[in-house]
């Protein structure tokens, strides 16, 4: 082995029977399928230490080198996040009003969305999830990340299942363009945002849209 930087420790798993293995994962197959984009947020507050536990589980993330090239931002306080809503509708009245073509919005008819973005205001927790493309060094210089797309793709994943898993919903929103929220938010120019995603309890009277997901055979080619 190449020689490192860091040492290196074992590291070894528990090891579960073929028929442990074939329970675990279809249970939890059957529990991430649960999981559904929500946009109706009761106003409920959650506990920070909760928050705060599901983003150290998103940082878990692979990533390129170990740069673990994100920062999630974190936000409770009300008039900050009126300002990212009223910011996020303008944004996406364009889009809805004739940025976006004809097709998209014919696609995403079967999911209800509109320019209104209320849950950014009523949701007791926002995450903005910024990707770091470089770091600075102590003297000003600039340290490339990389693969940061794939990293903070990732980092989301594990986040949205972190929240999945504290009985808690979410909402990946990608208003578009986004440099509103590194204004509103004072980020420094090496991090551009990646998700907007309100995190809370659904209202009692949640309609999600009745989707299905695809089967083994639409995901899956085989090559035994
Ligand atoms: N960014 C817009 C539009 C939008 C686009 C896709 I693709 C979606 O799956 C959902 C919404 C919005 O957030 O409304």
């Amino acid at each position: 082995m190449a020689e490192t930087e860091h040492p290196y420790i074992h590291y070894s798993r528990d090891e579960y029977s073929d028929e442990e293995m074939i329970e675990r994962s279809k249970s939890f197959f059957l529990w991430a399928d649960q999981r559904r984009s929500v946009r109706s947020f009761d106003s409920k507050p959650v506990p920070k230490e909760v928050m705060e536990n599901i983003l150290l589980t998103a940082s878990t993330a692979p990533s390129g080198a170990h740069k673990q090239p994100w920062t999630f931002c974190l936000i409770s306080n009300n008039s900050l996040k009126s300002k990212l809503r009223a910011l996020a509708e303008e944004e996406e009245k364009k889009s809805y009003g004739g940025r976006m073509s004809d097709e998209w919005l014919k696609d995403l008819e079967p999911l209800g969305t509109d320019w209104e973005k209320e849950f950014i205001d009523v949701a007791p927790w926002v995450v903005v999830v910024m990707k770091r493309a470089y770091e600075f060094n102590e003297d000003g210089s600039k340290h490339n990340n990389y693969y940061v797309s794939e990293s903070v793709g990732l980092a989301s994943g594990f986040l949205l299942m972190a929240i999945h898993n504290a009985g808690l919903v979410a909402l990946t929103h990608t208003p578009s363009p986004m440099n509103f929220i590194s204004k509103a938010l004072g980020r420094p120019e090496n991090e551009r945002p990646f998700l907007l995603i309100p995190v809370g309890f659904p209202t009692k009277d949640t309609l999600v849209p009745d989707l299905s997901r695809k089967s083994k055979s639409e995901v899956i080619e085989y090559y035994d």
